[in-house]
């Protein structure tokens, strides 16, 4: 691929978008090839997490300007600008961002779609829309908003402000903040983790997790129990419970 790098260790994919003389900007070949490395590897049973990230500079400095310029109102409603990206955000195996740098826009907007985000200490998140006489376009009003609050979301969206890493933290965008240099092996070696798991249980906690965006408690609640009990159908139920009693390492068999 052109504009992502895409290589494996163990159980994990790391995906490192690069367009290093645009700080990855999102244009479409590289919406494409998302889009492809997506449904390459969450139909791949060695596969059990993805990481995805950027350059040390720019996890994505947002959607591609030079190529969004010149498109017109008709265009974009009927073609449905963007809504190939929500292939990254319907991804049912579980997927970390790991951001070092700019984190603008569409990068924050995309950064967002992945389960958690772990963080550089030279991350900076914004959605400087604004600037550009648009709004966020790939989510950024709704997950911002939930991810920090209406009063933060508000803040970075109708000012285009930045957040550093350290605010990121402290308004619940970013799980964790680790030395630049660290990020990479603290991302792999938490999506290790995760895929060492069984993966229905992954893959139902991720379904159960996003379901808050969606629905009430009540529906919320029932739903998660409901998948809970499914997962006494699965012998990595059995085992991971055995194992336990047995003070051994449990072996799950569906990674
Ligand atoms: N699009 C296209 N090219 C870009 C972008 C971008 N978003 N960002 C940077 N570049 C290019 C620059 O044009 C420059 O290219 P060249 O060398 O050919 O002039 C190169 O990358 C390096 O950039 P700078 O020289 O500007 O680097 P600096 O270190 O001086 O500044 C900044 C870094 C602050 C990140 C600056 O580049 C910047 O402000 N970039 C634009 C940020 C922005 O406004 N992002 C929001 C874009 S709109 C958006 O994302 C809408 C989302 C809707 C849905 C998204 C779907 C994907």
């Amino acid at each position: 691929m052109k504009t992502l790098k895409t290589e494996t260790r163990g159980r994990v994919a790391l995906l490192t978008l690069n367009r290093p003389e645009a700080l990855n900007a999102l244009n479409s070949e590289l919406m494409g090839e998302l889009r492809e490395a997506m449904a390459t590897y969450g139909t791949d049973d060695r596969i059990g997490a993805i990481v995805l990230t950027g350059s040390e500079k720019a996890f994505a400095a947002g959607a591609d300007i030079k190529e969004m310029q010149p498109r017109d109102y008709v265009g974009a409603y009927v073609e449905d600008l963007f809504e190939g990206w929500s292939a990254v955000a319907s991804m049912r195996k579980p997927l970390i961002a790991a951001v070092s740098g700019y984190a603008l826009g569409g990068g924050c907007e995309l950064a967002m779609m992945c389960d958690f985000i772990i963080a550089a200490d030279t991350a900076k998140f914004g959605q400087p829309e604004i600037t550009l006489g648009i709004i966020p376009g790939m989510g950024g009003s709704q997950r911002l908003t939930r991810a920090v609050g209406k009063a933060k979301a508000m803040d970075m969206c109708l000012t285009g402000r930045m957040m550093d890493a350290a605010e990121a933290e402290r308004s619940g965008l970013v799980s964790r903040v680790v030395p630049a240099a660290d990020l990479i092996a603290t991302a792999m070696a938490a999506a290790e983790k995760i895929a060492g798991f069984s993966m229905p249980a992954t893959m139902m906690i991720k379904e159960s997790v996003n379901l808050v965006d969606e629905t009430g408690l009540a529906e919320g609640l029932r739903f998660e129990r409901r998948l809970f009990h499914s997962l006494f159908a699965t012998e990595d139920q059995k085992e991971g419970m055995a194992a336990f009693i047995e003070k051994r390492k449990a072996s799950f068999k569906h990674r």
